[in-house]
């Protein structure tokens, strides 16, 4: 089994310095050895060229950083496209999590139905209208189901990339109020905290699995956010939030993901060396990448 690493050192998404360091901190912790040690053929494609003329806030939608991110996402789009091409499993490296746009337009270049996991404290379903920050890394879901600024809804010339039904949020704990109405009109899938800690993650990911089953998808993509898990075991990550999930919990939801063989793609994002401690955040984005290819303790 083949798996090609792209970094994707992207800090325009929003105001944090330091999440363009992501990929390396991630790979200092020895990703490819982990995976190559539990028998998979590793390709280190090294990372997307980002732009970096920053600081260009669109006047009309008051969209950060919005025509260097686009650039960036074609670039990571074409790369994407080249791995699912050679059949090997993308697995992109952030960056914050506006990356999210250009992995989903690459992959979905091969999958009609895709389903989307989004684990994450936040739903990143901003559009300009409701974004109270203008910063692309709240807006990468909400683009990828066809909503928001055509610039990045249209990347790779076709929307949506996703349909909201095919799309389940785990981790919620901030959301804007944009965002909450989005969510129920469009009835998107969301396990919050609350679901989490009442019936448990195994329920949770067991759901999901049988959920996206029963809707026919073609492939399952997972966008694991690291803010997701609470900042006592990731405090590596731009904008933090109290009462997240656990280590074990993050753990179990990896496990039982391999045990589904439905990931088809994954993009670990948002890990940011200046705000760690001692690459804490980046070795558990690694760990985490053991489990879902198939890590077990014993
Ligand atoms: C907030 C924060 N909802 C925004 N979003 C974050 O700026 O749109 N996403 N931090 O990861
Ligand atoms: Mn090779
Ligand atoms: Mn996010
Ligand atoms: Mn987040």
């Amino acid at each position: 089994k083949k798996i090609s690493i792209i970094g994707m050192p992207m800090d325009l998404g929003q105001l944090r310095r330091g999440v363009d360091m992501g990929p390396s901190a991630i790979r200092y912790a020895d990703i490819v050895e982990r995976l190559e040690n539990n028998g998979f053929h590793v390709d280190d494609l090294g990372d997307v060229q980002i732009g970096r003329d920053r600081l260009e806030t669109d006047p009309q939608t008051g969209i950060r950083n919005l025509t260097a991110v686009v650039k960036s996402s074609e670039q990571l789009m074409a790369k994407v496209e080249g791995v699912m091409k050679a059949n090997s499993f993308p697995l992109i490296l952030g960056g914050d999590h506006s990356i999210a746009i250009g992995t989903l337009a690459g992959v979905t270049k091969f999958r009609k139905r895709l389903g989307v996991i989004w684990f994450d404290a936040h739903g990143d379903l901003n559009t300009p209208e409701t974004s109270p920050s203008g910063n692309i890394h709240g807006m990468p879901l909400a683009a990828s189901i066809g909503l928001g600024e055509k610039k990045l809804t249209d990347i790779g010339g076709f929307t949506p990339k996703v349909e909201p039904e095919n799309v389940v949020i785990i981790g919620a704990r901030s959301l804007d109020e944009g965002e909450k109405n989005l969510i129920k009109e469009k009835g998107i899938k969301v396990y919050t905290m609350h679901e989490i800690d009442r019936v448990g993650m195994s329920s949770i990911i067991e759901e999901t699995i049988a959920y996206f089953r029963n809707n026919g998808v073609d492939g399952v993509h997972l966008s694991f956010d690291l803010d997701g898990l609470d900042p006592l075991y990731a405090p590596g990550v731009g904008t933090p939030v109290a009462g997240g999930v656990t280590t074990r919990e993050a753990h179990l939801a990896m496990e039982l993901l391999a045990e589904s063989q439905m990931i088809t793609s994954a993009e670990f994002v948002e890990v940011n060396p200046i705000l760690d401690e001692r690459n804490k955040t980046g070795q558990l984005a690694v760990d985490l990448v053991g489990s879902l290819f198939g890590e077990r303790i014993l």
